[in-house]
């Protein structure tokens, strides 16, 4: 089981798109396993995002995450972060396949509404970085057993 970092972005926000994408990942068969509407920090923004430092897009990713509410979430399941990150789709919406998220309601790779952690490694160390531990529900569905071989 694998779990991974979820952001609805503030585009996503703004365009009432939080529960169409929450609706994506249930439907899929990944399991909540936190959730917090949260306005996102300078600081925050600029440790999450430190890979791109320096990158010419880097200024404009910050102003964008600090521009609004953001809806983070960690969801888990087998193989987590794969399953994530093909129902959200490629980083740039016109190479994203169509029915993936940045593909139905995107356009631009600066208005990609989501951010979905890429690896593993990445994946621990960015829900450490927005969740506590005690954020962290662990449940059993009952519906489990029919979505989960083991
Ligand atoms: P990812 O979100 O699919 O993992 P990354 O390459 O990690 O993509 O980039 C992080 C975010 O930075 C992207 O989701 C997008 O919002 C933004 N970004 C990446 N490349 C560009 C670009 O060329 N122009 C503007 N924004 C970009
Ligand atoms: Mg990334």
């Amino acid at each position: 089981m694998e779990r991974t970092l979820v952001l609805v972005k503030p585009d996503g926000v703004q365009r009432g798109l939080i529960g169409e994408v929450i609706a994506r990942f249930e439907r899929r068969g990944l399991r909540l396993v936190a959730a917090k509407f949260m306005q996102v920090s300078k600081e925050l923004a600029e440790t999450h995002y430190a890979e791109h430092k320096g990158k010419v897009f880097y200024d404009g990713l910050i102003t964008y995450i600090v521009s609004g509410p953001v809806m983070a979430m960690v969801w888990e399941g087998p193989k987590g972060i794969e399953a994530v990150r093909q129902t959200v789709g490629s980083t740039k919406p016109v190479e994203a396949a169509p029915g993936t998220i940045r593909h139905d309601f995107a356009l631009e790779v600066g208005r990609n509404l989501i951010h979905a952690s890429d690896k593993p490694e990445t994946a621990e160390k960015e829900v450490a970085l927005w969740f506590k531990k005690d954020e962290l529900v662990e449940w059993k569905r009952a519906v489990d057993a029919w979505v989960f071989e083991k």
